[in-house]
């Protein structure tokens, strides 16, 4: 602390003051990727340059079993409020029961496209096969018709803007709970018998939302799809299941640009002084019911 000493703060609205601290976290990595805080970018400068690009964005969400129940219906109205508004969106909607998606009003320009998938057994499968279902759907579909891919969990709700300076080449996410921890306390696969194993890295990045142009995010789910299945024939499961996978992936192949936990927020952190805007939230998740049988 003591950044409000560094200069006469006492005329700065409590925005202002937020907005001066956020300044000195990292906001650019060292292979000059930007990491995107509220404060850095104009909004209508972005949203021009991808109106006249013609940019388009497939966004792909998994609401198997009782997850369909739980969040679909929060994550696609929410998304609806403010996820890229403005540009060509199609909601790829994964589920082992399409019968139950619920009914959206969708603005124009914006259409929902529900895939039936198998419900694994295992939820770490349920969480790690999306690697490959993704895989095939660019293949067969986003990369004849969308530019962007981006990837999301479902247990989340929109909360402000998600917009158009998110886009990038290759995309990652700060995760909530460690984007100010040293590295030390990350936790990455420490198992060498992992395809996922690493002993350091940059960054620790969130699976639940990553993304960028399809020809990147087919190499990413490619590769660490690769990885879990590698990893399966070893007999052997990375710590955090995709997202370790995730984690080695952009070690080594560094993302364009990373989203700060303003896109990913989880409420219950108790320092709430870096955050100006929540755009993105976590829901509450409930183990009791959700994760048993
Ligand atoms: C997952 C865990 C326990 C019980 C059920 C499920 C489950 C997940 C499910 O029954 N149905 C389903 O559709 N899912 C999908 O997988 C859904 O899209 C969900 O958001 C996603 C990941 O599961 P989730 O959100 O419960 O995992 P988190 O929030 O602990 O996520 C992080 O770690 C995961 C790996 O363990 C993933 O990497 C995830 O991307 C991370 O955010
Ligand atoms: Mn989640």
């Amino acid at each position: 602390m003591g950044y409000e000493q560094d200069i006469n703060m006492k005329n700065y609205t409590e925005y202002e003051k937020r907005l001066y601290r956020n300044m000195r976290y990292t906001t650019i990595t060292s292979w000059k990727a930007p990491i995107i805080w509220e404060g850095m970018f104009d909004s209508i400068l972005y949203d021009q340059r991808h109106a006249d690009k013609n940019s388009s964005v497939a966004l792909t969400v998994f609401a198997v079993g009782r997850y369909l129940d739980a969040y679909l219906k929060t994550f696609l109205t929410s998304a609806e409020q403010h996820f890229m508004l403005g540009l060509p969106v199609t909601y790829y909607v994964f589920t082992d029961s399409p019968e139950k998606v619920p009914n959206i009003t969708l603005a124009s320009q914006r259409n929902i496209k529900i895939v039936q998938v198998e419900k694994h057994t295992r939820w770490q499968d349920i969480s790690m096969m999306r690697m490959r279902t993704i895989s095939e759907t660019i293949e067969s579909e986003i990369r004849h018709k969308f530019r962007y891919v981006f990837c999301f969990d479902v247990d989340q709700e929109f909360k402000g803007r998600f917009g158009s300076e998110a886009l990038g080449d290759s995309v990652a996410l700060l995760h909530a709970h460690y984007y100010k921890l040293p590295k030390a306390r990350f936790t990455y696969d420490r198992n060498p018998k992992s395809k996922a194993f690493m002993e350091t890295g940059d960054f620790y990045y969130h699976a639940a939302i990553f993304g960028g142009l399809w020809q990147n995010v087919k190499h990413l789910v490619d590769a660490c799809y690769l990885g879990i299945i590698e990893d399966k024939l070893n007999n052997v499961e990375a710590l955090w299941h995709d997202e370790s996978h995730l984690n080695k992936y952009f070690w080594i192949h560094k993302p364009s640009r990373l989203l700060s936990p303003e896109y990913c927020w989880d409420q219950s952190i108790w320092d709430k002084r870096d955050i100006l805007v929540t755009r993105l939230v976590w829901a509450p998740k409930h183990y009791e019911t959700l994760r048993s049988g």
